[in-house]
């Protein structure tokens, strides 16, 4: 035990996953972590309790290699592995699950389909500019009747010479009313689901703001209303056709998700562990209660079995192995913990754990966010049930 560093209990490395990361990947995890420290830490709570985006740090983001991690360096991405996609998103989210959305929508649900489905020119065109943050990018999905089903989608396309006519309207888009493209998923008159790239300033295409969240307060959340939208034909991705377009970007999001909710969990626990040495009652500090250590002992053993989970799943993905039922049990499993860690934090912070002095409601309330976008807790269960029994539960 003695050669165990303190770093890696600062940091709660338990296992001393450390151990098995390259030297790139401590690089790329000191510098987000310490640009975390820097430009997220001491604005979010300002910016949250103002239930307001904190653009700015779109810019940011870009420079440290947030967007597209995993993505070419030639086509906007940072060229490094999933491994190290996975541990930016720790980084990110030990700061704020919003801060991390951002990362995830541009990386995952933007530059992922043009990458992989687009043609040359739509890759040229688009995705340097928004892998340096020039163009803030939309993912359009979820519909007001069509959430946990988005096959039953009914915003539709319409063939007119060079052009398709786009009607509809998509629900809970993260950064749609900032977004200068957006990636939207239609069906054609054949009812085959298509991807497009629908610009800012199309005529017929607005995106309004959905106020009054509890939750993620520092990403901006909206619609996607599109009437009579002509969209050229050269803005549909060509490589992809049916619902395994949008699921397989959301596979990619949901792996970083998988990630990123240990980071909030992280500094949950981190918060509570210096709070229970600082705060004395009955004349002692509240770690020497057996009822604070088992919450603590608890926390960081579910922290470090996500960890290893995401680990594990990290290495599945670098070697092209990780299957979407793998992402979907990570992804519940890490996220439901961050969220019951924030719980357990917030008890032993006591009434001071309800004010924003600290962290813990402002993850706790993202927590439920993230819970529910990039597929429910539910549906996820779902899907472990239906790769298990090899029975559908939703047909
Ligand atoms: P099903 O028949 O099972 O599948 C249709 C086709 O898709 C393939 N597929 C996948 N491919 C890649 N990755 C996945 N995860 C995949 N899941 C399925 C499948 O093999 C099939 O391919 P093919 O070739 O046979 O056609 O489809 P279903 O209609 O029965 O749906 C199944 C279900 C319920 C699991 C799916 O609809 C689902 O995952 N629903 C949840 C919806 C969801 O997650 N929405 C997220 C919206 S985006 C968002 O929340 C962004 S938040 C961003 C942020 O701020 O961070
Ligand atoms: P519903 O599908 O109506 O589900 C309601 C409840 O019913 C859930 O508990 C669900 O688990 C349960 N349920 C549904 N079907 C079943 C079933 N078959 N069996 C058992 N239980 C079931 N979407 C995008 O496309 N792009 C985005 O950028 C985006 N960002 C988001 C940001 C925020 C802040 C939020 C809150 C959501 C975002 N979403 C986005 C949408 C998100 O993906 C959906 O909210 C989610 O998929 C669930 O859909 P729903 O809200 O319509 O709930």
């Amino acid at each position: 035990m003695s050669s165990v560093k303190t770093d890696q209990y600062q940091h709660h490395d338990y296992y001393r996953i450390d151990d098995l990361l390259s030297e790139d990947h401590k690089l790329a995890r000191d510098a987000v972590r310490n640009w975390v420290k820097k430009e997220v830490s001491p604005i979010i709570e300002d910016y949250s309790n103002r239930a307001e985006c904190p653009y700015h740090l779109f810019k940011g983001l870009a420079e440290i290699g947030a967007f597209g991690p995993s993505i070419p360096a030639e086509y906007g991405g940072g060229g490094m592995d999933e491994m190290a996609y996975g541990i930016i998103m720790t980084e990110l989210e030990r700061g704020d699950s919003g801060i991390r959305s951002m990362a995830s929508v541009q990386g995952s649900l933007v530059m992922y389909p043009i990458y992989k489905f687009g043609s040359e020119e739509q890759k040229r065109k688009y995705l340097p500019k928004l892998g340096s943050g020039e163009y803030i990018g939309c993912f359009g999905l979820t519909e007001p009747d069509h959430g946990s089903n988005p096959a039953g989608m009914i915003t539709n396309i319409k063939e007119d010479g060079d052009y398709y006519i786009l009607n509809g309207a998509k629900m809970w888009i993260t950064n749609s009313p900032v977004a200068d493209i957006a990636v939207v998923w239609a069906k054609d008159e054949q009812g085959i689901i298509r991807g497009l790239i629908v610009e800012k300033g199309m005529p017929g295409f607005t995106a309004p703001e959905i106020h009054g969240k509890w939750s993620l307060r520092a990403s901006i959340t909206g619609e996607l209303v599109f009437q009579d939208v002509r969209v050229p034909k050269s803005n549909v991705l060509p490589n992809v056709q049916g619902l395994k377009g949008p699921l397989s970007c959301l596979s990619k999001a949901r792996y970083g998700i998988a990630w990123g909710a240990i980071g909030a969990a992280l500094d949950c626990y981190d918060s509570a562990l210096r709070y229970s040495k600082e705060r004395i009652q009955f004349g002692k500090p509240l770690g020497q209660f057996q009822l604070t250590q088992k919450k603590l002992a608890e926390m960081i053993t579910e922290i470090t079995k996500a960890q290893l989970l995401a680990w594990r799943l990290g290495s599945l993905a670098n070697q092209g192995l990780a299957t979407p039922a793998q992402i979907s049990m990570a992804k519940r499993n890490n996220v439901a913990m961050a969220l019951e860690v924030a719980r357990e934090a917030r008890q032993i912070h006591g009434g001071m754990g309800i004010t924003n002095e600290y962290p813990i409601m402002r993850h706790m309330m993202n927590l439920e966010t993230v819970l529910t976008y990039e597929g429910t807790h539910d549906i996820h269960l779902l899907i472990t049930g239906m790769d298990v029994t090899g029975l559908n539960a939703f047909s």
